[in-house]
């Protein structure tokens, strides 16, 4: 009995000593545990005499209880201790200033902000947009559009062009999204509105040249579709996109092999300082090619001439980037040169509508 006592008093010091829960779990497993203490003296119990048996038993039971019951406490002090520990050691200062989100600083590049723009505008005009892919055949970058085999304007061009195929076809980069039209109206019925931009290349290369450059072509073709209705859309474009009441704007006749009657499209402006004011006719700027669809490029696609006319036309992203923004050199633009697009770019929670502003 008095080692009983004896054992009691050595648990119960050891558990109230327990520094942490690790230990506090080594003690349990050695007094309750299924091989601790506590347990062996129990399975004794069959060889004692009968009447000593069940005094003695209730004994270790009572030292049981004492040592679960410190052992219980133990646990709950250090796992305060613990706690008040972590809450000392992992506050947070809530009055520390907050990085800046990566949608704060990251910046929308302008060539996107003018896409969306652009977008944006013929939408509300009820143009949709249509993509396509930038490696596309011979027939639907040029033969299609009624540029045949040898045609000069092929020269003109400066296309990219695949090996070829032992079928003696070539594939080509785009060297306009027109190949994007030409598969809309071959693939839907008119009347039809929409608008293609996307990325075009040609092989050259200088001040005023990339390989790679964005356009937006746009097509509307119905029964009745005149020049007016190009004309209207245009100007209605050309306010809406540099944000001034009125523009004047100089048609000049021109010629593209896939549009009959041909124009190309100027702008007037005047310049104060560095500063471009648009409106006036001081000074021209061309900002885009366009026409009426010629019956050549309609029959190829597989629409009646007598049935359906329409017009369409072209326009430079890269350009008109430049131009609105002020920004006077086109290889900055695909530079990657991230001091740059923090001071040209646009930020990505300003997304462009007509109501809220472009
Ligand atoms: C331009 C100028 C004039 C044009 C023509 C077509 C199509 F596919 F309908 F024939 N798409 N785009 C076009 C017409 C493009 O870019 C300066």
């Amino acid at each position: 009995m008095a080692e009983l006592e004896t054992l009691e008093k050595e648990l119960i010091s050891s558990i109230k000593e327990a520094a942490d829960l690790k230990s506090l779990e080594e003690i349990r497993v050695g007094a309750v545990g299924k091989k601790g203490s506590i347990p062996a003296l129990m399975s004794g119990l069959g060889k004692m005499p009968p009447e000593e048996r069940k005094s003695f038993g209730q004994s270790v039971n009572k030292v049981k209880q004492a040592v679960t019951t410190e052992l219980e406490s133990r646990k709950a002090e250090l796992e305060r201790i613990a706690l008040n520990e972590r809450l000392e050691t992992e506050r947070e200062d809530v009055t520390l200033p907050m990085r800046q989100s990566p949608a704060l600083t990251g910046r929308i590049h302008p060539i996107s902000q003018v896409w969306e723009e652009i977008t944006e505008i013929f939408a509300d005009l009820g143009f949709s947009m249509a993509e396509g892919p930038h490696i596309e055949t011979d027939e639907n970058n040029f033969t299609k559009l009624n540029i045949p085999a040898e045609h000069p304007a092929r020269q003109e061009h400066d296309t990219f062009y695949f090996n070829e195929k032992e079928d003696g076809t070539r594939r080509v980069l785009r060297t306009h999204t027109s190949t994007v039209q030409v598969r809309v109206m071959e693939n839907e019925k008119p009347p039809l509105r929409i608008i293609a931009p996307g990325r075009v290349y040609r092989c050259d290369s200088d001040q005023t040249h990339t390989p790679m450059f964005h356009q937006v072509e746009g097509l509307v073709i119905d029964k009745d579709t005149h020049m007016g209705h190009l004309k209207w859309v245009l100007e209605e474009f050309c306010k809406t996109f540099f944000e001034v009441d009125d523009v004047t704007m100089r048609f000049r006749a021109s010629h593209f092999p896939f549009t009959e009657p041909s124009a190309e499209v100027d702008i007037g402006y005047s310049k104060k300082g560095d500063e471009m004011i648009i409106g006036g006719e001081e000074k021209w700027l061309e900002i885009l090619g366009c026409g009426m669809v010629h019956p050549n490029v309609l029959h190829n696609v597989g629409l009646d001439p007598e049935e359906y006319q329409g017009f369409a036309f072209g326009i430079g992203i890269d350009r008109l980037a430049m131009l609105k923004y002020g920004m006077s050199d086109l290889r900055a633009f695909f530079a990657g040169d991230s001091r740059w697009l923090k001071h040209y770019g646009f930020s990505p929670l300003h997304v462009p509508t007509i109501a809220g502003g472009l």
